[in-house]
């Protein structure tokens, strides 16, 4: 594995971080995680502006313009070869001293790794998985807004170790009014009536690379898509329900806080926009890493 650090490219051994890098002692930071399909990635584009959006609202200048970060993530790749992969892109406040002000930390760290996937199990796809409501609300905007992707996670890891502790596949976190927003690391959408939802950023959502390829799938399904705010009832008695993100992709979601939703099945909207996004991964995207042509069989 190579990763890429600060210019430069090291093993896993040697991509070592300063312990006095913001990032590490504060959360200071952004990161974002990509994924390669077949040796494109996927929407690298939208990644880095959400990424550059995220860098802005904590006031964090990224040393390389966005073209020359595109460069990094595409040589990552390539010299780590995997066809299919994740990526995690991080840029954080880097080394300073042991007060908070970042004004003592003049060089972001950048740190860009390629690592073979950990696919969620087949059978979570095919039956759908549960989840439960996490007692830990969403950050408040006016605190951290949930749209920034930072390095402070521990809202969501709170959340996560609440769906372990029940044995969940995954929560879904509500904000102060008690909207659903997300699970801990991915958008939730609901089927209601044949419509598509999905909750608003404003509702304190992140803006998912995911959750915005199915809004424009449905959209070119004839799938009326819409961000609607929507409470844990509305969970409950939806026609489907489902989850996005980078990782998992499209996860069924079959039960909420111990209710059914219908029959307890991943509905047919689900599996329309499961194809479709499954199409979608295989086709998009600029060729970074093309797969060899298999030499020819002989005889023998
Ligand atoms: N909400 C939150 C809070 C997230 O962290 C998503 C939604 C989905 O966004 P994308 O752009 O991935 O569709 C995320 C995703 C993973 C992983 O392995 C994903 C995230 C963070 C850590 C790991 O899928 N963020």
């Amino acid at each position: 594995m190579q990763i890429y650090l600060d210019g430069k490219f090291y093993s896993k051994e040697e991509a070592k971080i300063s312990v006095f890098d913001h990032g590490f002692l504060y959360g200071d930071g952004v990161f974002e995680g990509l994924r390669v399909y077949s040796g494109r990635i996927f929407r690298l584009q939208q990644h880095l502006a959400r990424l550059y959006r995220s860098a802005r609202g904590i006031m964090l200048e990224i040393p390389l313009d966005a073209g020359a970060m595109a460069e990094v993530v595409r040589e990552t790749v390539r010299r780590n070869g995997l066809l299919d992969a994740y990526i995690r892109l991080v840029v954080s406040r880097g080394p300073g001293d042991l007060g908070l002000n970042p004004v003592v930390c003049p060089k972001p760290t950048v740190i860009c790794i390629v690592d073979k996937l950990t696919l969620w199990p087949r059978e979570l796809y095919e039956r759908g998985i549960r989840v439960a409501t996490a007692a830990t609300r969403r950050n408040s905007p006016d605190a951290l807004d949930p749209s920034i992707k930072s390095l402070n996670y521990l809202n969501n890891v709170l959340a996560r170790l609440e769906a372990n502790r029940q044995g969940m596949g995954e929560v879904l976190m509500l904000n102060a009014q008690g909207y659903v927003c997300e699970g801990s690391a991915d958008n939730v959408f609901l089927v209601v009536g044949g419509e598509l939802w999905t909750p608003p950023v404003a509702a304190g959502a992140l803006e998912g690379i995911t959750r915005n390829a199915v809004m424009e799938l449905a959209a070119a399904e004839g799938i009326v898509a819409r961000e609607m705010f929507f409470n844990r009832q509305q969970v409950y008695t939806a026609d489907e329900c489902f989850l996005t993100g980078t990782g998992a992709e499209i996860v069924p979601v079959v039960e909420a806080d111990g209710r059914r939703i219908a029959d307890g099945a991943p509905g047919p909207i689900t599996k329309r926009l499961t194809e479709a996004f499954h199409r979608l991964t295989r086709t998009e995207g600029e060729p970074v890493l093309v797969e060899e042509p298999r030499a020819a069989k002989t005889g023998s």
